[in-house]
């Protein structure tokens, strides 16, 4: 089983400002994660980072026939891409989404979620470790319902 596992705009820049919400680590400390997240559920990941809407886009197409699940945090991208959503609905894999940060808590624009519309959970608020969660649930959810 494969996953990839997507990131949005600027979080290549965490670890840099912003602590109290985004926390003190970096971006290859959250990959590092999403790495070891993948090996304890005994998945295979492509971890990706893009400050790019048509990029994103594009390798959620390319995850089409190449892996079992998408987890993605858009970043900003969230609130602002149909695109994304399409794209996501598009491939038709289960995808979660993940935020760093309790988006249902800030700010009013970050409580709208296009992407989350095409996903089958969200884990927000939860820092690294949801990533950690979504790999977990979406390994668990296509065990339970894909087919065999
Ligand atoms: O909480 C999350 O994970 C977000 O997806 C992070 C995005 C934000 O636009 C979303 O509303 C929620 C921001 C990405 C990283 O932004 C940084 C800002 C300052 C320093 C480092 C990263």
């Amino acid at each position: 089983m494969k996953f990839v596992i997507i990131n949005g705009p600027n979080l290549n820049m965490l670890g840099t400002r912003e602590p109290e919400i985004y926390g003190k680590e970096d971006y290859a400390s959250l990959e590092a994660c999403c790495k070891s997240a993948c090996k304890e559920a005994g998945v295979l990941c492509e971890v990706y980072q893009s400050n790019h809407e048509g990029e994103i886009v594009d390798k959620i197409q390319e995850a089409y026939g190449n892996a079992d699940g998408i987890v993605i945090n858009p970043a900003a991208y969230t609130h602002t891409s149909i695109a994304i959503l399409d794209a996501l609905k598009a491939v038709g894999l289960p995808a979660v989404e993940v935020h760093l940060s309790d988006v249902s808590a800030r700010e009013p624009f970050r409580q709208v979620s296009y992407a989350g519309m095409a996903c089958i959970k969200t884990f927000a608020g939860y820092g690294f470790e949801g990533y950690r969660k979504a790999v977990k649930y979406l390994r668990e959810w296509i065990d339970t319902y894909k087919e065999i």
